[in-house]
Protein backbone atom coordinates (compact mmCIF):
# COMPACT_ATOMS: atom_id res chain seq x y z
CA UNK A 1 0.00 0.00 0.00
CA UNK A 2 2.63 2.78 0.94
CA UNK A 3 4.68 1.87 -2.21
CA UNK A 4 1.64 2.65 -4.38
CA UNK A 5 0.81 5.73 -2.44
CA UNK A 6 4.40 6.95 -3.08
CA UNK A 7 3.99 6.55 -6.59
CA UNK A 8 0.84 7.87 -7.10
CA UNK A 9 2.70 11.30 -4.93
CA UNK A 10 5.45 10.74 -7.66
CA UNK A 11 3.10 10.90 -10.72
CA UNK A 12 1.04 14.10 -9.01
CA UNK A 13 4.83 16.21 -8.38
CA UNK A 14 5.46 15.27 -12.39
CA UNK A 15 2.11 16.57 -13.52
CA UNK A 16 2.32 19.82 -11.83
CA UNK A 17 5.75 20.19 -12.92
CA UNK A 18 4.48 19.54 -16.25
CA UNK A 19 1.99 22.41 -15.99
CA UNK A 20 3.98 24.87 -14.32
CA UNK A 21 6.66 24.78 -17.71
CA UNK A 22 4.86 23.78 -20.54
CA UNK A 23 1.74 26.31 -19.92
CA UNK A 24 2.35 29.35 -21.52
CA UNK A 25 1.22 32.34 -19.77
CA UNK A 26 -0.52 34.25 -22.69
CA UNK A 27 -2.00 32.39 -25.69
CA UNK A 28 0.72 31.38 -28.15
CA UNK A 29 -0.26 32.97 -31.45
CA UNK A 30 -1.45 30.05 -34.01
CA UNK A 31 -0.01 32.03 -36.73
CA UNK A 32 2.84 30.14 -39.04
CA UNK A 33 6.50 31.65 -38.48
CA UNK A 34 7.23 34.14 -41.72
CA UNK A 35 10.38 33.95 -43.04
CA UNK A 36 11.73 36.09 -46.02
CA UNK A 37 12.47 33.92 -49.39
CA UNK A 38 14.01 36.14 -52.33
CA UNK A 39 12.08 39.21 -52.33
CA UNK A 40 9.02 37.48 -50.97
CA UNK A 41 7.21 37.19 -47.50
CA UNK A 42 6.39 33.37 -47.06
CA UNK A 43 5.11 31.15 -44.82
CA UNK A 44 6.69 28.38 -43.01
CA UNK A 45 5.20 26.10 -46.11
CA UNK A 46 6.77 28.48 -48.33
CA UNK A 47 3.47 29.90 -49.52
CA UNK A 48 3.03 33.74 -50.42
CA UNK A 49 2.29 35.78 -48.11
CA UNK A 50 1.01 39.36 -47.82
CA UNK A 51 0.33 41.44 -44.57
CA UNK A 52 -2.04 44.56 -44.95
CA UNK A 53 -2.95 46.32 -41.86
CA UNK A 54 -2.94 49.27 -39.89
CA UNK A 55 -0.61 51.28 -37.46
CA UNK A 56 -1.43 53.18 -34.49
CA UNK A 57 -0.78 56.71 -34.07
CA UNK A 58 1.96 57.08 -31.21
CA UNK A 59 1.27 54.88 -28.49
CA UNK A 60 1.90 57.62 -25.92
CA UNK A 61 -0.54 59.80 -27.43
CA UNK A 62 -3.66 57.40 -28.28
CA UNK A 63 -2.81 54.35 -26.03
CA UNK A 64 -7.17 54.13 -25.71
CA UNK A 65 -6.81 52.48 -29.85
CA UNK A 66 -4.87 49.03 -28.15
CA UNK A 67 -7.43 47.17 -27.18
CA UNK A 68 -9.30 43.95 -27.81
CA UNK A 69 -12.44 44.87 -28.97
CA UNK A 70 -11.17 47.39 -31.45
CA UNK A 71 -8.41 44.55 -32.90
CA UNK A 72 -10.16 42.03 -33.02
CA UNK A 73 -13.26 44.23 -34.96
CA UNK A 74 -10.40 45.74 -37.42
CA UNK A 75 -9.57 41.37 -37.90
CA UNK A 76 -12.95 40.72 -38.71
CA UNK A 77 -14.91 44.05 -40.40
CA UNK A 78 -11.69 45.40 -42.41
CA UNK A 79 -10.26 42.38 -42.98
CA UNK A 80 -7.04 43.20 -41.99
CA UNK A 81 -4.32 40.62 -40.94
CA UNK A 82 -1.54 42.82 -38.93
CA UNK A 83 -1.16 45.49 -37.09
CA UNK A 84 1.65 47.96 -35.95
CA UNK A 85 2.58 49.54 -32.36
CA UNK A 86 4.44 53.07 -33.11
CA UNK A 87 6.34 53.68 -29.97
CA UNK A 88 7.79 57.10 -30.95
CA UNK A 89 11.75 57.57 -29.16
CA UNK A 90 12.03 61.19 -29.39
CA UNK A 91 8.31 63.18 -29.42
CA UNK A 92 5.53 63.74 -26.82
CA UNK A 93 6.78 61.17 -24.07
CA UNK A 94 8.75 59.05 -26.31
CA UNK A 95 10.28 56.31 -25.22
CA UNK A 96 13.82 57.89 -25.26
CA UNK A 97 13.38 60.89 -24.12
CA UNK A 98 10.08 60.48 -21.17
CA UNK A 99 11.04 59.19 -18.04
CA UNK A 100 11.05 55.37 -16.42
CA UNK A 101 7.57 55.64 -15.42
CA UNK A 102 6.65 56.71 -18.97
CA UNK A 103 8.59 53.36 -20.15
CA UNK A 104 6.79 51.38 -18.22
CA UNK A 105 3.83 52.29 -19.53
CA UNK A 106 4.79 52.13 -23.06
CA UNK A 107 5.93 48.26 -22.74
CA UNK A 108 2.68 47.55 -21.08
CA UNK A 109 0.95 48.80 -24.02
CA UNK A 110 3.23 46.91 -26.46
CA UNK A 111 2.61 43.51 -23.76
CA UNK A 112 -0.56 44.71 -24.22
CA UNK A 113 -0.87 45.09 -28.32
CA UNK A 114 0.92 41.80 -28.87
CA UNK A 115 -1.68 39.96 -26.78
CA UNK A 116 -4.53 41.47 -28.29
CA UNK A 117 -3.28 40.92 -31.75
CA UNK A 118 -2.42 37.56 -31.03
CA UNK A 119 -5.53 36.81 -29.41
CA UNK A 120 -7.38 38.37 -32.47
CA UNK A 121 -5.41 36.82 -35.07
CA UNK A 122 -3.22 38.88 -36.15
CA UNK A 123 0.78 39.52 -36.70
CA UNK A 124 2.35 42.22 -34.87
CA UNK A 125 5.20 45.05 -35.73
CA UNK A 126 6.88 46.00 -32.38
CA UNK A 127 8.43 49.48 -34.18
CA UNK A 128 10.83 51.62 -33.06
CA UNK A 129 9.72 54.63 -34.29
CA UNK A 130 12.28 57.18 -34.98
CA UNK A 131 11.42 60.77 -36.48
CA UNK A 132 13.02 63.87 -35.09
CA UNK A 133 15.91 61.67 -33.49
CA UNK A 134 16.82 60.92 -37.10
CA UNK A 135 19.89 59.49 -36.92
CA UNK A 136 18.99 55.87 -35.31
CA UNK A 137 23.03 56.02 -33.65
CA UNK A 138 21.55 58.62 -31.52
CA UNK A 139 19.70 56.00 -29.28
CA UNK A 140 21.63 53.14 -29.90
CA UNK A 141 22.25 51.84 -26.64
CA UNK A 142 18.35 52.18 -25.69
CA UNK A 143 17.49 50.63 -28.66
CA UNK A 144 19.51 47.29 -28.38
CA UNK A 145 18.81 47.20 -24.75
CA UNK A 146 14.85 47.91 -25.79
CA UNK A 147 14.93 44.88 -28.59
CA UNK A 148 17.13 42.50 -26.77
CA UNK A 149 14.35 42.65 -23.98
CA UNK A 150 11.61 42.20 -26.86
CA UNK A 151 13.18 39.53 -28.24
CA UNK A 152 13.44 37.52 -25.03
CA UNK A 153 10.45 37.81 -24.22
CA UNK A 154 9.06 36.80 -27.88
CA UNK A 155 11.18 34.60 -29.19
CA UNK A 156 8.00 32.00 -28.64
CA UNK A 157 5.44 34.36 -30.54
CA UNK A 158 5.01 33.77 -33.95
CA UNK A 159 3.36 36.49 -34.80
CA UNK A 160 5.71 39.10 -33.92
CA UNK A 161 7.58 41.54 -36.37
CA UNK A 162 10.81 44.27 -35.40
CA UNK A 163 10.92 47.11 -37.04
CA UNK A 164 13.77 48.90 -35.78
CA UNK A 165 14.19 52.28 -36.80
CA UNK A 166 11.06 53.89 -38.54
CA UNK A 167 12.57 56.45 -40.70
CA UNK A 168 15.54 57.70 -40.41
CA UNK A 169 16.05 61.33 -42.12
CA UNK A 170 18.19 64.71 -41.80
CA UNK A 171 20.94 63.73 -44.02
CA UNK A 172 21.80 60.11 -42.31
CA UNK A 173 23.39 57.64 -45.18
CA UNK A 174 22.81 54.26 -45.71
CA UNK A 175 26.49 52.82 -44.21
CA UNK A 176 25.23 54.59 -41.05
CA UNK A 177 21.90 53.27 -40.67
CA UNK A 178 23.53 49.92 -42.31
CA UNK A 179 25.90 49.72 -38.67
CA UNK A 180 23.21 50.49 -36.38
CA UNK A 181 20.96 48.19 -38.01
CA UNK A 182 23.30 45.16 -37.91
CA UNK A 183 24.13 45.82 -34.41
CA UNK A 184 20.45 46.00 -33.51
CA UNK A 185 19.73 42.13 -35.48
CA UNK A 186 23.06 40.68 -33.48
CA UNK A 187 21.27 41.86 -30.26
CA UNK A 188 17.92 39.93 -31.63
CA UNK A 189 19.54 36.94 -32.78
CA UNK A 190 20.96 36.70 -29.49
CA UNK A 191 17.27 35.39 -28.40
CA UNK A 192 15.03 35.30 -31.56
CA UNK A 193 17.00 33.47 -34.19
CA UNK A 194 13.67 33.76 -36.59
CA UNK A 195 11.51 36.36 -36.71
CA UNK A 196 11.20 39.02 -39.61
CA UNK A 197 13.38 42.53 -38.95
CA UNK A 198 12.25 45.36 -40.97
CA UNK A 199 14.78 47.73 -41.70
CA UNK A 200 14.31 51.45 -41.94
CA UNK A 201 16.63 52.94 -45.27
CA UNK A 202 17.83 56.82 -45.89
CA UNK A 203 15.61 59.86 -46.49
CA UNK A 204 12.13 58.65 -44.39
CA UNK A 205 12.61 55.19 -45.60
CA UNK A 206 12.65 56.09 -49.09
CA UNK A 207 15.93 55.69 -50.80
CA UNK A 208 15.53 52.02 -50.84
CA UNK A 209 17.58 51.91 -53.74
CA UNK A 210 20.60 52.96 -52.17
CA UNK A 211 20.27 50.02 -49.83
CA UNK A 212 19.53 47.62 -52.31
CA UNK A 213 23.14 48.47 -53.41
CA UNK A 214 24.83 47.38 -50.15
CA UNK A 215 21.91 45.14 -47.85
CA UNK A 216 23.13 44.35 -44.62
CA UNK A 217 25.64 41.78 -44.14
CA UNK A 218 25.55 38.28 -45.26
CA UNK A 219 25.63 36.92 -41.32
CA UNK A 220 22.55 39.48 -40.52
CA UNK A 221 20.56 38.87 -43.76
CA UNK A 222 18.23 35.85 -42.98
CA UNK A 223 14.82 36.98 -42.58
CA UNK A 224 15.45 40.82 -43.03
CA UNK A 225 13.48 43.04 -44.63
CA UNK A 226 13.66 46.47 -46.03
CA UNK A 227 11.28 49.53 -45.37
CA UNK A 228 9.10 52.01 -48.28
CA UNK A 229 6.79 54.61 -46.85
CA UNK A 230 5.26 56.75 -49.32
CA UNK A 231 2.34 59.53 -48.77
CA UNK A 232 0.08 59.05 -52.14
CA UNK A 233 -0.63 63.17 -52.57
CA UNK A 234 3.25 63.51 -52.26
CA UNK A 235 5.00 60.51 -53.14
CA UNK A 236 4.52 59.46 -57.07
CA UNK A 237 5.89 57.35 -59.95
CA UNK A 238 9.15 57.88 -59.07
CA UNK A 239 9.17 56.83 -55.96
CA UNK A 240 7.59 53.43 -57.39
CA UNK A 241 10.81 53.84 -59.84
CA UNK A 242 12.83 53.52 -57.29
CA UNK A 243 10.92 50.73 -55.38
CA UNK A 244 11.22 48.51 -58.90
CA UNK A 245 14.88 49.36 -58.90
CA UNK A 246 15.06 48.01 -55.25
CA UNK A 247 13.18 44.49 -56.47
CA UNK A 248 15.12 44.31 -59.36
CA UNK A 249 18.31 44.01 -57.03
CA UNK A 250 16.46 41.21 -54.82
CA UNK A 251 15.93 43.75 -52.38
CA UNK A 252 12.65 42.36 -50.15
CA UNK A 253 10.44 45.43 -49.43
CA UNK A 254 7.92 46.66 -46.59
CA UNK A 255 5.51 48.87 -46.44
CA UNK A 256 5.35 49.26 -42.75
CA UNK A 257 3.89 53.07 -43.19
CA UNK A 258 1.33 54.68 -45.74
CA UNK A 259 -1.06 57.01 -46.48
CA UNK A 260 -3.14 58.60 -49.38
CA UNK A 261 -2.85 62.53 -48.27
CA UNK A 262 0.27 64.27 -48.11
CA UNK A 263 3.75 63.77 -46.43
CA UNK A 264 2.58 65.56 -43.28
CA UNK A 265 -0.29 63.01 -42.35
CA UNK A 266 -2.70 65.86 -43.66
CA UNK A 267 -4.13 67.52 -46.34
CA UNK A 268 -5.61 66.78 -49.43
CA UNK A 269 -6.01 62.92 -50.66
CA UNK A 270 -4.88 61.31 -53.66
CA UNK A 271 -7.10 58.53 -54.76
CA UNK A 272 -5.88 58.22 -58.04
CA UNK A 273 -2.29 57.93 -57.15
CA UNK A 274 -3.55 55.74 -54.11
CA UNK A 275 -5.15 53.51 -56.12
CA UNK A 276 -1.80 52.85 -58.84
CA UNK A 277 0.45 52.77 -55.35
CA UNK A 278 -1.83 49.77 -53.99
CA UNK A 279 -2.07 48.35 -57.21
CA UNK A 280 1.44 48.52 -57.72
CA UNK A 281 2.12 46.82 -53.81
CA UNK A 282 -0.44 43.91 -54.37
CA UNK A 283 1.36 42.86 -57.76
CA UNK A 284 4.33 42.84 -56.44
CA UNK A 285 3.38 41.24 -52.81
CA UNK A 286 4.56 43.49 -51.11
CA UNK A 287 2.85 44.15 -47.73
CA UNK A 288 1.67 47.37 -46.53
CA UNK A 289 0.11 49.11 -43.38
CA UNK A 290 -1.47 52.46 -42.86
CA UNK A 291 -0.92 55.12 -41.01
CA UNK A 292 -3.02 55.13 -38.43
CA UNK A 293 -5.07 54.70 -35.91
CA UNK A 294 -6.43 57.67 -34.16
CA UNK A 295 -9.07 60.23 -33.92
CA UNK A 296 -6.69 62.91 -34.80
CA UNK A 297 -7.91 65.78 -36.43
CA UNK A 298 -5.45 65.30 -39.64
CA UNK A 299 -6.60 63.33 -42.92
CA UNK A 300 -4.16 60.48 -42.27
CA UNK A 301 -6.61 59.70 -39.10
CA UNK A 302 -8.92 56.45 -39.99
CA UNK A 303 -11.54 57.85 -36.90
CA UNK A 304 -13.49 61.12 -37.30
CA UNK A 305 -12.22 63.88 -34.39
CA UNK A 306 -15.70 63.78 -33.20
CA UNK A 307 -15.43 60.35 -32.60
CA UNK A 308 -15.08 58.67 -28.94
CA UNK A 309 -15.28 55.09 -30.03
CA UNK A 310 -12.13 52.84 -29.44
CA UNK A 311 -13.91 49.68 -31.73
CA UNK A 312 -16.44 48.66 -33.51
CA UNK A 313 -16.71 51.34 -35.69
CA UNK A 314 -19.28 52.24 -38.05
CA UNK A 315 -18.31 53.48 -41.57
CA UNK A 316 -19.58 56.99 -39.86
CA UNK A 317 -17.26 57.24 -37.42
CA UNK A 318 -14.49 57.25 -40.23
CA UNK A 319 -12.76 59.48 -41.77
CA UNK A 320 -12.08 59.82 -45.92
CA UNK A 321 -9.03 58.02 -45.77
CA UNK A 322 -10.32 55.52 -43.14
CA UNK A 323 -13.40 54.69 -45.52
CA UNK A 324 -11.01 54.21 -48.49
CA UNK A 325 -8.44 52.76 -47.41
CA UNK A 326 -11.00 50.32 -45.60
CA UNK A 327 -13.03 49.44 -48.07
CA UNK A 328 -9.89 48.50 -50.13
CA UNK A 329 -8.85 45.91 -47.64
CA UNK A 330 -12.63 44.81 -47.40
CA UNK A 331 -12.16 43.99 -51.12
CA UNK A 332 -9.40 41.55 -51.28
C1 LIG B 1 2.82 62.41 -37.62
C2 LIG B 1 1.44 62.38 -37.01
C3 LIG B 1 1.16 63.68 -36.31
C4 LIG B 1 2.27 63.93 -35.29
C5 LIG B 1 3.62 63.89 -35.95
C6 LIG B 1 4.75 64.03 -34.94
O1 LIG B 1 0.49 62.11 -38.03
O2 LIG B 1 -0.11 63.66 -35.68
O3 LIG B 1 2.07 65.21 -34.69
O4 LIG B 1 3.79 62.68 -36.64
O5 LIG B 1 5.84 64.63 -35.52
C7 LIG B 1 5.70 59.97 -41.09
C8 LIG B 1 6.02 59.52 -39.71
C9 LIG B 1 4.84 59.71 -38.79
C10 LIG B 1 4.11 61.01 -39.08
C11 LIG B 1 3.52 60.92 -40.48
C12 LIG B 1 2.73 62.15 -40.90
O6 LIG B 1 6.48 58.20 -39.66
O7 LIG B 1 5.31 59.70 -37.47
O8 LIG B 1 3.07 61.13 -38.14
N1 LIG B 1 4.60 60.66 -41.44
O9 LIG B 1 3.56 63.29 -40.90
N2 LIG B 1 6.45 59.81 -42.17
C13 LIG B 1 5.85 60.42 -43.20
C14 LIG B 1 4.67 60.96 -42.76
Amino acid sequence: MRKKGKKWFGLLIAIVFLCAFCVPVAAASKLPRLQVKGTQLVNSSGKKVQLRGISTHGLSWYPEYVNQSAFTFMKKNWKVNAVRLAMYTAEYNGYCTGDASNRRKLEACIDNGVKYATNAGMYVIIDWHILSDGNPQQNQKEALKFFKKMAKKYKNNTNVIYEICNEPNGGTSWSTIKKYAEKIIKGIRTYDKKAVILVGTPNWSQDVDQAALSPVSKKYRKNVMYTLHFYAATHKEWLRDKAQAALDKGLPLFVSEFSICDASGNGGLDKAEAKKWLTFLDKNNISYMAWSLSNKAESSAFIKSGCSNTGKWSSKNLTAAGKWITNWYKKK
